[in-house]
């Protein structure tokens, strides 16, 4: 049976800005060659192509980080439509990224592995690139917990299944555990944020991560399911009272990975249905469609007030 090994790695706050690299093999290699976005050290110069970049925001779906990028791109008063921006990792199919301004916007799938993949390497990217003072935001959908359809819930701690607030991964066949701390005044700015975007409730809670979208999640419409619909209830009532206000697919992972390079990280996603109603997402396309904007909204405002538009 696997060991488990409780990590105590701290972020280093002296880092200047910078992002810190936690992988001295790093130094060793001649080229980085960064797969899965189609980019590497010898073939782009990174310090040109992304050395300004200020803001990062990932989320799930390809298209819709298109969408944001162009509603950035508006939203920040540049030059153009903004309908025409290119696709940076055309080359690959794997993940879509595009920037506008100092906002640099990437998918990363669903779940935990394809989101682990396209962070070590965007992580590694902004190092190359040698960025500074980097705020990075996961802006995605969710299942809500005791809350209106439609909510914006701001993460303050992403927590397992088990409610805990830490990362597990294999590693070498041992489980390494992480701490999965965000920034809470980053949470904060946000919250106050949401006060410029009236129309839709926002809050602060915990999110829990789940490694399945069916029963993971204590779905009951899965192809396969081996619980009752008491047992569901029992464990998402749980949930709620350990301060779960959201259950998505790749918070905890994400605060780990950027707490311990050093980025500041935040979490923005909003509540597709209330879990404690049912499972199905049955919102119209045109409603879903307005609820995953509202995030984009909201980080919109954020960085508009950081860049000193208002
Ligand atoms: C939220 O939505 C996706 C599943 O529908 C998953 O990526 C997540 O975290
Ligand atoms: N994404 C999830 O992970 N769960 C939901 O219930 C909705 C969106």
């Amino acid at each position: 049976t696997a060991r488990t090994t409780v990590t105590t790695e701290e972020p280093k706050s002296e880092s200047g800005g910078l992002v810190l690299i936690k992988n001295p093999h790093l130094d060793t290699m001649e080229e980085d060659i960064l797969y899965h976005l189609d980019l590497g050290t010898r073939t782009h110069n990174l310090p040109a192509m992304f050395g300004d970049i200020k803001f990062v925001c990932v989320g799930g779906s390809p298209n819709r980080m298109k969408a944001f990028a162009q509603f950035m791109h508006k939203e920040l008063g540049l030059e153009g439509s903004g309908e025409d921006l290119a696709d940076i990792c055309a080359g690959t199919d794997r993940y879509a990224m595009y920037r506008t301004g100092p906002v640099l916007s990437i998918s990363h799938g669903m779940g935990i592995p394809s989101i682990s993949i396209m962070l070590h390497e965007l992580i590694k990217l902004l190092h190359h690139a040698k960025c500074r003072d980097v705020t990075i935001i996961r802006i995605g959908t969710s299942g809500g917990l005791g809350i209106e359809a439609g909510s914006v819930v701001i993460t303050d701690t992403a927590v397992d299944a088990s409610f805990q607030p830490r990362f597990e991964q294999v590693v070498l066949g041992d489980v390494v555990v992480r701490s999965t701390d965000l920034d809470r005044d980053l949470a904060e700015e946000l919250l106050a944020c949401s006060k410029e975007v009236p129309d839709f409730p926002t809050l602060i809670g915990h999110t829990m991560c789940t490694y399945d979208f069916y029963e993971g999640q204590g779905r009951l419409d899965g192809a396969l399911c081996s619980f009752s619909s008491e047992k569901k209830l029992e464990y998402l009532k749980r949930a709620h009272e350990a301060g779960v206000r959201n259950i998505e697919m790749e918070s905890t992972a994400f605060a780990a990975m950027c707490g311990l390079c050093g980025l500041k990280a935040a979490v923005v996603c909003v509540a597709l249905l209330d879990r404690l109603e049912g499972d199905q997402i049955r919102a119209p396309r045109e409603v879903l469609r307005e609820y995953q904007q509202r995030p984009q909204r909201l980080i919109a405002a954020f960085i508009r007030r950081r860049l000193g538009l208002h």
